[in-house]
Protein backbone atom coordinates (compact mmCIF):
# COMPACT_ATOMS: atom_id res chain seq x y z
CA UNK A 1 0.00 0.00 0.00
CA UNK A 2 1.04 3.54 -0.97
CA UNK A 3 2.15 5.46 2.31
CA UNK A 4 2.45 9.45 2.37
CA UNK A 5 4.34 11.03 5.30
CA UNK A 6 3.68 14.55 6.50
CA UNK A 7 7.28 15.65 6.22
CA UNK A 8 6.01 18.87 8.86
CA UNK A 9 4.19 16.46 11.09
CA UNK A 10 6.99 17.57 13.90
CA UNK A 11 6.26 21.42 13.70
CA UNK A 12 3.01 20.85 15.58
CA UNK A 13 4.26 20.82 19.01
CA UNK A 14 2.30 22.15 22.00
CA UNK A 15 2.83 22.82 25.22
CA UNK A 16 0.18 21.11 27.41
CA UNK A 17 -3.55 20.77 27.62
CA UNK A 18 -6.14 20.28 30.69
CA UNK A 19 -6.77 16.92 31.43
CA UNK A 20 -8.24 15.74 35.20
CA UNK A 21 -7.77 19.21 36.24
CA UNK A 22 -4.40 19.24 35.90
CA UNK A 23 -2.01 21.08 33.00
CA UNK A 24 -0.47 18.07 31.15
CA UNK A 25 1.88 17.23 27.97
CA UNK A 26 -0.02 16.98 24.99
CA UNK A 27 -0.95 13.45 24.45
CA UNK A 28 -1.39 14.41 20.80
CA UNK A 29 2.28 14.80 20.43
CA UNK A 30 5.08 14.16 17.58
CA UNK A 31 6.59 11.01 18.91
CA UNK A 32 3.55 9.23 17.72
CA UNK A 33 5.00 9.37 14.74
CA UNK A 34 8.35 8.84 15.50
CA UNK A 35 7.11 5.70 17.27
CA UNK A 36 4.91 4.46 13.67
CA UNK A 37 7.82 5.47 11.73
CA UNK A 38 10.15 3.18 13.90
CA UNK A 39 7.69 0.81 13.61
CA UNK A 40 7.04 0.97 9.74
CA UNK A 41 10.84 0.55 9.58
CA UNK A 42 10.91 -2.54 11.54
CA UNK A 43 8.42 -4.31 9.87
CA UNK A 44 10.49 -3.42 6.91
CA UNK A 45 8.90 -0.69 5.36
CA UNK A 46 11.16 2.11 4.22
CA UNK A 47 9.36 3.90 1.29
CA UNK A 48 7.43 7.10 2.90
CA UNK A 49 5.77 9.14 0.13
CA UNK A 50 5.99 12.94 0.33
CA UNK A 51 2.54 14.87 -0.43
CA UNK A 52 2.10 17.15 -3.75
CA UNK A 53 0.93 20.78 -2.93
CA UNK A 54 -2.84 21.03 -4.22
CA UNK A 55 -3.24 24.19 -2.44
CA UNK A 56 -6.26 25.75 -0.65
CA UNK A 57 -8.87 24.65 -2.74
CA UNK A 58 -9.92 21.57 -1.37
CA UNK A 59 -9.68 22.99 2.16
CA UNK A 60 -11.81 26.08 1.17
CA UNK A 61 -14.54 23.27 -0.07
CA UNK A 62 -15.19 22.28 3.18
CA UNK A 63 -13.86 24.97 5.74
CA UNK A 64 -15.45 28.66 6.18
CA UNK A 65 -12.99 31.15 4.65
CA UNK A 66 -12.80 33.29 8.06
CA UNK A 67 -11.99 29.65 9.90
CA UNK A 68 -9.07 29.40 7.95
CA UNK A 69 -7.80 32.54 8.27
CA UNK A 70 -8.00 32.91 11.70
CA UNK A 71 -6.25 29.57 12.17
CA UNK A 72 -3.59 30.52 9.46
CA UNK A 73 -3.10 34.35 11.03
CA UNK A 74 -3.84 33.67 15.01
CA UNK A 75 -0.85 32.83 15.59
CA UNK A 76 1.46 35.95 15.87
CA UNK A 77 -1.57 38.01 16.07
CA UNK A 78 -1.64 36.23 19.70
CA UNK A 79 1.80 37.12 20.27
CA UNK A 80 1.90 40.61 19.20
CA UNK A 81 -0.65 41.02 21.64
CA UNK A 82 1.30 39.98 24.40
CA UNK A 83 0.58 36.46 24.70
CA UNK A 84 3.91 34.71 26.39
CA UNK A 85 2.49 30.99 25.56
CA UNK A 86 0.48 28.65 22.76
CA UNK A 87 -3.41 30.14 22.24
CA UNK A 88 -5.86 28.64 24.43
CA UNK A 89 -9.29 29.49 25.09
CA UNK A 90 -10.71 30.45 28.16
CA UNK A 91 -14.24 31.71 27.15
CA UNK A 92 -16.52 30.64 24.92
CA UNK A 93 -20.22 32.10 23.43
CA UNK A 94 -22.61 29.95 24.65
CA UNK A 95 -25.59 30.88 24.24
CA UNK A 96 -26.89 34.15 25.61
CA UNK A 97 -22.80 35.41 25.55
CA UNK A 98 -24.22 36.57 22.46
CA UNK A 99 -21.97 39.86 21.11
CA UNK A 100 -20.25 38.40 18.52
CA UNK A 101 -18.57 38.67 15.83
CA UNK A 102 -16.08 40.55 17.59
CA UNK A 103 -12.32 40.96 17.22
CA UNK A 104 -10.74 40.67 20.81
CA UNK A 105 -8.25 37.98 20.45
CA UNK A 106 -10.05 36.11 23.47
CA UNK A 107 -13.06 36.15 22.45
CA UNK A 108 -12.48 34.67 18.29
CA UNK A 109 -10.38 32.13 20.33
CA UNK A 110 -13.33 30.95 21.78
CA UNK A 111 -15.63 31.46 18.89
CA UNK A 112 -13.72 29.50 16.94
CA UNK A 113 -12.53 26.36 19.43
CA UNK A 114 -14.78 23.60 20.91
CA UNK A 115 -12.44 22.71 23.41
CA UNK A 116 -9.67 23.71 25.69
CA UNK A 117 -7.61 20.80 24.53
CA UNK A 118 -5.69 21.66 21.23
CA UNK A 119 -3.16 24.53 21.81
CA UNK A 120 -1.98 26.66 18.59
CA UNK A 121 1.39 27.44 18.62
CA UNK A 122 4.14 28.65 15.76
CA UNK A 123 4.13 25.76 13.91
CA UNK A 124 0.55 24.63 14.09
CA UNK A 125 -0.68 26.33 10.53
CA UNK A 126 1.95 24.17 8.68
CA UNK A 127 1.88 21.41 9.98
CA UNK A 128 -1.96 21.05 9.64
CA UNK A 129 -1.54 22.60 5.99
CA UNK A 130 0.86 19.81 5.02
CA UNK A 131 -1.40 17.52 6.62
CA UNK A 132 -4.51 18.02 3.73
CA UNK A 133 -1.97 17.85 0.92
CA UNK A 134 -0.64 14.45 2.55
CA UNK A 135 -4.46 13.40 2.58
CA UNK A 136 -4.91 14.34 -0.86
CA UNK A 137 -1.82 12.91 -2.39
CA UNK A 138 -3.00 9.70 -0.53
CA UNK A 139 -6.44 10.41 -1.90
CA UNK A 140 -5.03 11.13 -5.84
CA UNK A 141 -3.10 7.59 -5.62
CA UNK A 142 -6.31 5.79 -5.24
CA UNK A 143 -8.62 7.44 -6.87
CA UNK A 144 -6.60 8.78 -10.34
CA UNK A 145 -3.55 6.37 -10.28
CA UNK A 146 -4.87 3.23 -9.80
CA UNK A 147 -4.15 2.07 -6.23
CA UNK A 148 -6.86 0.34 -4.32
CA UNK A 149 -5.69 1.37 -1.27
CA UNK A 150 -2.91 4.38 0.77
CA UNK A 151 -2.31 5.47 4.14
CA UNK A 152 -1.69 9.31 5.50
CA UNK A 153 0.39 9.12 8.21
CA UNK A 154 0.03 12.63 9.30
CA UNK A 155 -0.72 14.28 12.33
CA UNK A 156 -2.30 16.65 14.08
CA UNK A 157 -5.37 14.39 13.17
CA UNK A 158 -8.37 15.90 11.72
CA UNK A 159 -12.08 14.25 12.50
CA UNK A 160 -13.24 16.27 15.38
CA UNK A 161 -12.70 19.47 13.10
CA UNK A 162 -16.24 21.14 12.15
CA UNK A 163 -16.69 23.65 9.11
CA UNK A 164 -15.63 26.66 11.44
CA UNK A 165 -14.45 24.75 15.08
CA UNK A 166 -11.62 23.42 16.22
CA UNK A 167 -11.14 21.17 19.35
CA UNK A 168 -9.84 17.62 20.34
CA UNK A 169 -6.54 17.54 18.60
CA UNK A 170 -7.87 18.73 14.72
CA UNK A 171 -7.88 22.15 12.88
CA UNK A 172 -8.73 21.04 9.37
CA UNK A 173 -11.20 17.99 9.12
CA UNK A 174 -8.67 16.03 6.60
CA UNK A 175 -11.46 13.08 6.13
CA UNK A 176 -14.66 15.63 5.36
CA UNK A 177 -11.54 17.45 2.95
CA UNK A 178 -10.73 14.22 0.91
CA UNK A 179 -14.60 12.98 0.56
CA UNK A 180 -15.68 16.29 -0.52
CA UNK A 181 -12.48 16.44 -3.15
CA UNK A 182 -13.57 12.83 -3.89
CA UNK A 183 -16.94 13.62 -4.92
CA UNK A 184 -15.63 17.19 -7.22
CA UNK A 185 -12.86 14.70 -8.83
CA UNK A 186 -15.91 12.41 -9.71
CA UNK A 187 -17.31 10.12 -7.34
CA UNK A 188 -20.88 10.00 -7.01
CA UNK A 189 -21.16 8.21 -3.23
CA UNK A 190 -18.54 8.48 -0.95
CA UNK A 191 -18.28 6.86 2.39
CA UNK A 192 -16.53 7.62 5.89
CA UNK A 193 -16.21 4.85 7.67
CA UNK A 194 -14.48 6.25 11.41
CA UNK A 195 -12.82 3.38 13.35
CA UNK A 196 -11.01 6.11 15.72
CA UNK A 197 -11.96 5.73 19.78
CA UNK A 198 -13.44 8.86 19.13
CA UNK A 199 -16.88 10.13 17.34
CA UNK A 200 -16.15 11.32 14.28
CA UNK A 201 -18.02 14.68 15.08
CA UNK A 202 -17.06 17.34 12.93
CA UNK A 203 -17.31 14.84 9.66
CA UNK A 204 -20.63 13.72 10.92
CA UNK A 205 -21.50 17.59 11.06
CA UNK A 206 -20.02 18.50 7.89
CA UNK A 207 -22.35 16.28 5.55
CA UNK A 208 -25.54 15.75 8.29
CA UNK A 209 -27.99 17.37 5.37
CA UNK A 210 -26.39 15.28 2.53
CA UNK A 211 -26.79 11.97 0.76
CA UNK A 212 -24.03 11.97 -1.33
CA UNK A 213 -21.36 11.25 1.38
CA UNK A 214 -22.43 8.71 3.82
CA UNK A 215 -21.06 8.98 7.42
CA UNK A 216 -20.40 6.29 9.71
CA UNK A 217 -18.58 5.87 12.97
CA UNK A 218 -17.79 3.27 15.60
CA UNK A 219 -16.23 4.59 18.96
CA UNK A 220 -16.80 5.11 22.73
CA UNK A 221 -20.15 6.35 23.95
CA UNK A 222 -20.25 9.39 24.48
CA UNK A 223 -22.36 9.47 27.36
CA UNK A 224 -18.83 8.66 28.92
CA UNK A 225 -16.27 10.15 26.31
CA UNK A 226 -15.14 13.27 24.28
CA UNK A 227 -16.73 14.77 22.61
CA UNK A 228 -20.26 13.96 24.51
CA UNK A 229 -22.12 16.22 22.74
CA UNK A 230 -22.23 14.65 19.54
CA UNK A 231 -22.36 10.95 18.46
CA UNK A 232 -25.35 9.22 19.83
CA UNK A 233 -27.41 6.49 17.88
CA UNK A 234 -30.47 8.56 16.86
CA UNK A 235 -28.39 10.89 15.13
CA UNK A 236 -29.19 9.39 11.33
CA UNK A 237 -28.77 12.41 9.85
CA UNK A 238 -31.09 15.09 8.55
CA UNK A 239 -33.06 16.82 5.42
CA UNK A 240 -31.63 14.91 2.51
CA UNK A 241 -29.54 13.43 4.62
CA UNK A 242 -31.44 11.89 6.62
CA UNK A 243 -30.19 7.92 6.99
CA UNK A 244 -26.94 8.27 5.45
CA UNK A 245 -25.19 8.77 9.05
CA UNK A 246 -24.92 6.25 11.17
CA UNK A 247 -23.34 6.31 14.62
CA UNK A 248 -22.38 2.98 16.30
CA UNK A 249 -21.64 4.00 20.18
CA UNK A 250 -20.08 1.14 22.23
CA UNK A 251 -19.81 0.58 25.91
CA UNK A 252 -16.62 1.25 27.78
CA UNK A 253 -14.62 -2.37 27.67
CA UNK A 254 -15.37 -3.37 24.30
CA UNK A 255 -13.37 -5.54 22.87
CA UNK A 256 -12.94 -7.18 19.15
CA UNK A 257 -15.95 -9.12 19.50
CA UNK A 258 -18.48 -5.96 20.12
CA UNK A 259 -16.20 -4.19 17.83
CA UNK A 260 -16.59 -6.35 14.98
CA UNK A 261 -20.33 -7.10 15.43
CA UNK A 262 -20.75 -3.65 15.12
CA UNK A 263 -18.43 -3.16 12.17
CA UNK A 264 -20.80 -5.61 10.56
CA UNK A 265 -23.95 -3.90 11.12
CA UNK A 266 -21.72 -1.15 9.47
CA UNK A 267 -20.76 -2.89 6.63
CA UNK A 268 -23.86 -3.88 5.79
CA UNK A 269 -24.83 0.08 5.58
CA UNK A 270 -22.10 0.40 2.96
CA UNK A 271 -22.86 -2.13 1.17
CA UNK A 272 -26.58 -1.00 0.59
CA UNK A 273 -24.82 2.28 -0.19
CA UNK A 274 -22.25 0.70 -2.87
CA UNK A 275 -20.01 3.80 -2.83
CA UNK A 276 -17.20 4.86 -5.45
CA UNK A 277 -14.69 5.15 -2.51
CA UNK A 278 -13.84 4.47 1.24
CA UNK A 279 -12.02 7.13 3.47
CA UNK A 280 -11.11 5.58 6.63
CA UNK A 281 -10.55 8.28 9.63
CA UNK A 282 -8.21 5.41 11.48
CA UNK A 283 -7.51 5.88 15.66
CA UNK A 284 -5.38 3.07 17.16
CA UNK A 285 -7.22 4.05 20.24
CA UNK A 286 -9.16 1.51 20.46
CA UNK A 287 -6.18 -0.30 21.98
CA UNK A 288 -6.48 -1.43 25.72
CA UNK A 289 -4.00 0.77 27.27
CA UNK A 290 -4.45 3.86 25.55
CA UNK A 291 -4.31 6.51 27.82
CA UNK A 292 -7.24 8.35 26.89
CA UNK A 293 -9.74 5.41 26.20
CA UNK A 294 -11.78 2.68 27.16
CA UNK A 295 -11.85 -0.02 25.10
CA UNK A 296 -9.93 -3.38 25.25
CA UNK A 297 -8.28 -4.06 21.28
CA UNK A 298 -5.09 -6.23 21.30
CA UNK A 299 -1.96 -5.72 18.57
CA UNK A 300 -3.23 -8.89 17.44
CA UNK A 301 -6.80 -7.64 16.67
CA UNK A 302 -5.82 -4.80 14.23
CA UNK A 303 -4.63 -7.36 11.95
CA UNK A 304 -8.91 -8.52 11.72
CA UNK A 305 -9.81 -4.92 11.62
CA UNK A 306 -7.84 -4.19 8.42
CA UNK A 307 -9.12 -7.76 7.26
CA UNK A 308 -12.51 -7.03 8.10
CA UNK A 309 -12.34 -3.13 5.80
CA UNK A 310 -10.55 -5.35 2.88
CA UNK A 311 -13.64 -7.41 2.84
CA UNK A 312 -15.80 -4.17 1.90
CA UNK A 313 -13.89 -4.73 -1.13
CA UNK A 314 -13.89 -0.90 -1.67
CA UNK A 315 -11.07 1.19 -2.78
CA UNK A 316 -9.54 2.94 0.26
CA UNK A 317 -7.81 5.94 1.69
CA UNK A 318 -6.56 5.43 5.48
CA UNK A 319 -6.50 8.68 7.34
CA UNK A 320 -4.18 8.62 10.94
CA UNK A 321 -5.97 9.76 13.53
CA UNK A 322 -5.74 8.83 17.23
CA UNK A 323 -3.94 6.87 19.14
CA UNK A 324 -2.10 7.77 21.98
CA UNK A 325 2.12 7.34 22.82
CA UNK A 326 1.79 3.88 24.04
CA UNK A 327 4.46 0.83 23.34
CA UNK A 328 2.65 -0.93 20.30
CA UNK A 329 1.29 1.91 18.52
CA UNK A 330 3.18 1.68 15.64
CA UNK A 331 2.90 -2.06 15.48
CA UNK A 332 -1.30 -1.40 16.05
CA UNK A 333 -1.04 0.84 13.05
CA UNK A 334 0.76 -1.62 10.77
CA UNK A 335 -1.57 -4.33 11.75
CA UNK A 336 -4.11 -2.55 10.46
CA UNK A 337 -2.54 -1.88 7.34
CA UNK A 338 -1.04 -5.58 7.02
CA UNK A 339 -4.35 -7.56 7.82
CA UNK A 340 -6.10 -5.00 5.00
CA UNK A 341 -3.45 -6.09 2.20
CA UNK A 342 -3.42 -9.41 2.98
CA UNK A 343 -7.43 -9.58 3.47
CA UNK A 344 -7.48 -8.16 0.27
CA UNK A 345 -5.61 -10.96 -1.78
C1 LIG B 1 -8.69 13.00 19.36
B1 LIG B 1 -8.80 11.80 18.42
C2 LIG B 1 -8.84 16.09 28.10
C3 LIG B 1 -8.97 15.17 26.95
C4 LIG B 1 -9.54 15.86 25.80
C5 LIG B 1 -10.07 14.79 23.77
C6 LIG B 1 -9.66 13.63 22.94
C7 LIG B 1 -9.43 13.96 21.53
C8 LIG B 1 -9.13 12.73 20.75
N1 LIG B 1 -7.49 16.18 28.47
N2 LIG B 1 -9.08 15.31 24.59
O1 LIG B 1 -10.13 11.38 18.20
O2 LIG B 1 -8.04 10.65 18.84
ZN1 LIG C 1 -9.54 9.35 19.07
Amino acid sequence: MRIYLNSDYAMHNASGEMHQGKLVDCFENPSRLDNIITAFKANGVSEFNSAEDFGMQAILAVHDADYVDFLQSIYPKWRAAGNTGDVIPYIWPVPGLKRAPHQNLNAQVGRYAFSSDSPIMQGTWQATYSGVQTALSSLKAVQQQGQNAAFCLSRPPGHHAHKANYGGYCFLNNAAICAQAARDNGAAKVCVLDVDFHHGNGTQDIFYQRNDVLTLSIHGDPAHNFPYYLGFADEIGEGSGEGFNLNLPLADGTDMLQWTQALQLAAKKIQDYAPDILIVPLGVDTFALDPISTFTLTTEDYLTMGALIADLNLPCVFLMEGGYDVGPIGQNVYNVLRGFEDGAN
